[in-house]
């Protein structure tokens, strides 16, 4: 759920999934108990939606990255390799097609990383490209980018050249993909 905006007009927009019943509760604040508000239900296309919160994965990650639970921020995460020696990589990936003609589809995860700054980084490439490389610390960010038509490999990696402590992680939650007639597979 996004919100944006404030004061007298937020706006808050949630992802909703098929079949589920959402309540929505609207009250007003201090003595202000009446208002309206506008409800927009708008159909994006397929979505692949994965929080890693069960080991059932909608999205089919393969690689050496691991489920790991609380204490990294959103409940379970999708980390990197436990203790990865220096000069390894520790990555996941899989593949989304998207059908021609289709130009709103898009990736989007939030990240975390706690990595040796310049030197262990978190990087995101699409069919070879990067489209998001960092080191340091970073707690829960969200990141999110474009899918042109066409299949992609998406690879999720943890790069380490540092020789000193092995304890650096990067670390991705809420992994959405989601475009009219889009398909995602194994890469
Ligand atoms: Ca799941
Ligand atoms: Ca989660």
């Amino acid at each position: 759920m996004t919100t944006q905006g404030g004061g007298y007009s937020p706006r808050i927009k949630a992802i909703l999934t098929a079949g589920q019943t959402y309540y929505i509760k609207v009250s007003g604040n201090s003595d202000s108990q009446s208002g309206s508000f506008t409800l927009n239900v708008v159909n994006e296309g397929t979505t692949y939606f994965e929080d890693f919160e069960d080991t059932v994965f909608t999205i089919p990650f393969t690689g050496d990255w691991v489920r790991v639970g609380a204490g990294y921020g959103v409940g379970w995460g999708f980390r990197s390799k436990w203790s990865l020696p220096q000069g390894q990589t520790s990555q996941t990936s899989f593949k989304v097609t998207v059908p021609a003609g289709i130009t709103n589809a898009k990736l989007s995860f939030v990240y975390y990383l706690s990595s040796e700054p310049n030197l262990d980084n978190f990087i995101v490439t699409i069919n070879g490209v990067d489209v998001l490389k960092k080191s340091g610390f970073i707690s829960y960010t969200p990141f999110e980018t474009a899918l042109s038509s066409g299949t992609h490999t998406i690879v999720f990696k943890y790069q380490r050249t540092s020789s000193g402590s092995n304890s650096g992680l990067a670390m991705i939650d809420n992994v959405i993909v989601i475009g009219k007639g889009i398909s995602v597979s194994t890469a």
